[in-house]
């Protein structure tokens, strides 16, 4: 199908500034060209932001306590629901280019409308399963796939309806490696399926990735894959706010993506997290520029 690019210039639900000019940063590093030369067909790029749009006037009955800039987060990600469900609807491929992970509340949402079963690939050094009541930080960066299950502040959790986004069997991460004690505790009771860095050092990525393709190959209408450029060794991707050490080689991360393109069961993606302003000669611009293309058919040979 054709590819829409949506891009979504906003960091507010980080802890720090910079990864709204991600898109531009990954634009400027070639991502179109690196499109093109595969023959695939792109629409025009859509770009979203803030820009004059006022936040949400938010009910000062409203508990907002432990929720960084909720009003913003839900502006930004309701206008990004209603495009990438036209996107869907029109049968094209949604790539998202964040932006915070906080996009993805906005982007699963979207989906819900056309998946009722949708898969979920999180490929992150976090799992980001947090409430306000559990997040050490107030960041909802670190809250939006809690949210998409339903768990979280009824302004996120019911954006386009009341149902949850996904299903907890639905959802697979990779890479996580840490992870607030409240995530665990998600994580164990609602039995997700999760790959750690121990299970990649243990079992190699190939291993991880088919496991993870065949789980969620038979019991879902549509994957989606929410790529946080943290899971990266800082080595590889020191453009980020939030680097955890000990991450994914730059092979692996490829491999991972190359896999998931050959399963063909991939129907949506973003890539988030980038942060130019900490970045070291665009080196992670340029790895998120291969990373996309890999899972987008690139192919070596
Ligand atoms: C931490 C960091 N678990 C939090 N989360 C990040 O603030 O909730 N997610 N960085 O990507
Ligand atoms: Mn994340
Ligand atoms: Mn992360
Ligand atoms: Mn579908």
């Amino acid at each position: 199908p054709k590819i829409a690019t949506i891009t979504v210039q906003f960091d507010l639900g980080a802890g720090r500034r910079g990864a709204s000019q991600g898109p531009k940063s990954i634009l400027q590093a070639g991502l179109l060209r690196s499109i093109q030369k595969m023959d695939l067909s792109i629409d025009d790029i859509t770009v979203i932001s803030l820009g004059e749009v006022a936040a949400t006037a938010l009910d000062v009955e409203q508990d907002i306590t432990n929720l960084n800039y909720l009003a913003e987060v839900i502006t930004i990600n309701t206008q990004l629901a209603e495009q990438v469900s036209q996107t869907v609807e029109r049968g094209e491929f949604p790539l998202i280019i964040g932006g915070d992970h906080s996009i993805s509340i906005g982007t699963l949402a979207g989906l819900s409308t056309r998946h009722k079963n949708l898969g979920v690939i999180w490929i992150d050094a976090h799992s980001d399963l947090n409430t306000a009541v559990t997040s050490p930080s107030g960041n909802i960066h670190g809250m939006s796939l809690a949210v998409s299950l339903g768990i979280g502040h009824p302004l996120l959790t019911e954006m386009r309806g009341l149902q949850p986004k996904l299903k907890p069997e639905n959802i697979v991460l990779i890479g996580c490696r840490s992870l607030d004690e409240g995530e665990k505790k998600l994580i164990r009771s609602l039995g997700i399926k999760c790959f750690t860095m121990y299970d990649i050092d243990r079992k190699g990525m190939a291993q991880v990735m088919q496991e993870a393709i065949d789980y969620l190959k038979e019991r879902t209408d549509g994957v989606h894959v929410s790529y946080d450029i943290d899971s990266l060794d800082p080595n590889e991707a020191p453009g980020t706010g939030t680097t955890v050490k000990g991450g994914l080689q730059f092979r692996e991360a490829h491999l991972a993506l190359e896999m998931l393109h050959e399963a063909g069961i991939v129907t949506s993606a973003e890539f988030v997290e980038v942060n130019p302003l900490l970045d070291v000669n665009n080196k992670t611009s340029q790895l998120a520029v291969g990373l996309i293309s890999s899972l987008l058919g690139k192919q070596i040979l």
